[in-house]
């Protein structure tokens, strides 16, 4: 078998980490996922001219006209010969040329690392399973042990490097993301934090870490001889934690991860200062996932249930409830309640949604196929689960008073609203030969635009995965023709056969967008780049980046993403911005799953309301091509 252990992570200068290849064994370097992986592109610089362009005509639909025209010269100024924007770029480019991937390392500390809010509702998106049909603990146990084995079944085939490469508009993708999900965790710092992954170290875990009633476990869940345990065996360990952590008034110490990272990062070094401590984090950090086996949940309104679901997976519902029952720096953690609910929660720094959305259609496909046998046969004596203790000094229980608070807090903020859209799904854009994506983007702008008579910056990731190493780019769904087409929607004088052709440039401009993006040749990366080679370089920040234009267009009051999965599931996380939405779909072929998120501190955002207009929106635009003949192509 080769080893997936490849390469470590060193940091270099300033704190500035690049990923070295690390000389290692003949036997790991002839592996098939490194051969996979060296087939790939690197990531293209694009050319500098071609980005100030589309920069200049994306600003179009969300600034003022003096600040465009602004904006003009500014650019022009970047990019002349000799201009700062010449330098920087040769600069980038040689970055590129002397790195495996120029972005991604300055990606994940800029994007994550780096950035100081709670990783809760913040950075750390949630999903939730389709319900199961168990009401109890026995059931949330049961249930929780196949999901163990589900997801052990999964990691042989990464460990032995026999994932399937997936692809995308037909060019395979990287697969690097798969080996830095399990048995990683994000490590607080004072001023950034650090991601260490255990997979690749010489004794790779055999363990996970469960949580009940806020007391954490150590579970082997390999046998001596070196197998998966199976899944009878894995519901009798489950049962011995559950027996033993019956509901007490212990702190709940995981609630420390839900704070502000610098914080959190100060109380982190105070509590690893006890050796009881620092070794039960350390088992914490090591295990191959976390399993929170939750209790209840608040009582709502039955509409509002999958909302509430949702809302466990992003946060747990507050300190009162289920956020003290999660290590929120664990990269993966499943959540399963005792009503059929379940779901995970994931640290974003290490991967983006697919992997982990591959991970859990793996998991159910699982589930559902291996009926539960119970064996009545003796199953031998396992070792104990070890319970992992904490001392619990005052400045610690201050220290978790405070995260309770600031967690409390940001419940009470969060409104969040999961909507099923079952009128149609991808079949109806497909039928009107349009792409899915770009259609149900435009209804978004339309929703938006109904509801405060402007367009905003708006989000949608890409994947760059066509690029060894690559994450994601920004596909900015606002855009001329998306302007032209929501104005002209709801204009009396306007005729139909009219707004459906607006409707057709917009979408084909967005799906144009969306194939610029994953190729590498959109243009917030780059000028991304642009501007951290300005620090690099040390050179006086460039007037493009101290612009209003700039500001306003990194201000994403839609920050949007299409996570599709094959089993029915509903992705979910937070606004970026204080005044914004967060909206994630799921787009299935006959419904589309969605859930909006919003501040209830804003009192012009509401996630119902969105979620209700992109309903109208999408219905609208549906009986706008039903009732318009189209031209034949
Ligand atoms: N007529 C008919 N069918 C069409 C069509 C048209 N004009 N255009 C597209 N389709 C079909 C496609 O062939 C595809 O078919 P499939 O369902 O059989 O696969 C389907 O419609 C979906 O295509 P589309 O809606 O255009 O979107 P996409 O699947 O290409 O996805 C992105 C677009 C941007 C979401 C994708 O490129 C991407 O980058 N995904 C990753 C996003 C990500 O990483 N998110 C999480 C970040 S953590
Ligand atoms: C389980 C689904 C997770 C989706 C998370 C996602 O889309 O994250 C985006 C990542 C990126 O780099 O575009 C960020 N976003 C949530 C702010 C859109």
């Amino acid at each position: 078998m080769w080893a997936v252990c490849y390469r470590t992570m060193v940091k270099v200068g300033m704190g500035k980490p690049c990923y070295l290849v690390k000389p290692v064994s003949a036997t790991r370097v002839a592996g098939r996922y490194l051969s996979h992986q060296k087939s790939l592109p690197s990531l293209p610089v694009p050319a500098l001219q071609q980005t100030c362009e589309r920069y200049l005509a994306a600003l179009e639909p969300i600034v003022e006209l003096d600040e465009l025209n602004n904006s003009k010269e500014l650019v022009g100024e970047f990019q002349k010969p000799g201009g700062v924007g010449q330098r920087l770029q040769r600069g980038l480019e040689k970055r590129a040329s002397n790195t495996d991937n120029w972005l991604s390392e300055w990606w994940i500390q800029t994007a994550y690392l780096d950035y100081r809010m709670p990783v809760v509702v913040h950075s750390s998106p949630g999903l939730v399973l389709p319900r199961m049909d168990f009401r109890d603990k026995e059931g949330q146990m049961r249930y929780a042990a196949k999901l163990i084995a589900g997801v052990l079944d999964f990691k042989t085939m990464i460990d032995n490097e026999t994932l399937p490469v997936e692809f995308l508009g037909g060019s395979p993708l990287c697969m690097n993301q798969y080996y830095e999900v399990l048995s990683s965790c994000r490590i607080p710092g004072l001023k950034r934090d650090s991601i260490v992954n255990h997979a690749k170290s010489s004794r790779p875990p055999k363990h996970i870490t469960v949580v009940h009633n806020f007391q954490f476990f150590r579970l082997d869940v390999y046998g001596s001889d070196g197998a998966p345990l199976t899944t009878d065996q894995l519901y009798v360990q489950l049962k011995k934690i559950c027996d033993s952590s019956l509901p007490s008034n212990k702190e709940p110490i995981g609630i420390l991860t839900t704070q502000h990272r610098d914080v959190w990062g100060k109380a982190y070094a105070n509590l690893i200062k006890d050796k009881t401590n620092k070794e039960s984090v350390r088992a914490i950090q090591r295990s191959i996932f976390t399993l929170c086996l939750d209790g209840a949940t608040p009582p709502v309104d039955a509409d509002m249930q999958p909302s509430c679901v949702a809302v466990q997976m992003l946060h747990g519902g507050g300190s009162q409830w289920n956020s003290g029952n999660r290590w929120f720096d664990k990269t993966v953690q499943f959540v399963i309640g005792e009503d059929g609910s379940s779901g995970l929660n994931y640290e974003h720094a290490p991967a983006e949604g697919p992997p982990i959305v591959a991970l859990i259609d793996h998991v159910i496909e699982h589930i559902r196929r291996k009926p539960e046998i119970l064996s009545s046969s003796p199953m031998g004596t396992l070792p104990n689960p070890h319970k992992l203790h904490f001392n619990i000094n005052p400045e610690i229980k201050k220290d978790i008073e405070e995260a309770k608070q600031s967690m409390d807090l940001l419940a009470q903020e969060l409104d969040m609203r999961v909507m099923v859209f079952n009128h149609f799904g991808k079949n109806v854009p497909k039928a009107h030969r349009m792409s899915p994506d770009a259609f149900i983007q435009m209804a978004l702008q339309l929703a938006y635009y109904r509801m405060y008579q402007r367009c905003c910056a708006t989000y949608e990731s890409a994947s760059l995965r066509m690029f060894r190493r690559g994450r994601t780019e920004t596909i900015r769904s606002a855009s001329g023709t998306s302007a032209a087409f929501v104005k002209a929607f709801d204009d009396p004088s306007k005729q139909n056969t009219e707004k459906v052709s607006l409707l057709e440039k917009a979408v084909r401009g967005h799906r144009s967008y969306t194939n610029m993006a994953i190729k590498g040749e959109a243009i917030d990366r780059h000028l991304l780049g642009l501007k951290l080679q300005a620090v690099e370089e040390q050179v006086s920040m460039p007037t493009v980046f101290t612009d209003m234009s700039y500001s306003k267009a990194l201000h994403y009051q839609l920050s949007t993403s299409q996570v599709p999965s094959k089993m029915d599931c509903l992705m979910c996380f937070g606004p970026v911005v204080a005044d914004g939405y967060g909206v994630c779909y799921n787009p299935m072929n006959d419904h589309i799953n969605f859930a909006v998120s919003a501040f209830n501190s804003c009192k012009e955002t509401n996630a119902s309301n969105l979620a209700g207009a992109i309903k109208e929106a999408l219905l609208d635009i549906m009986a706008l091509l039903e009732q318009t003949p189209r031209a034949k192509l």
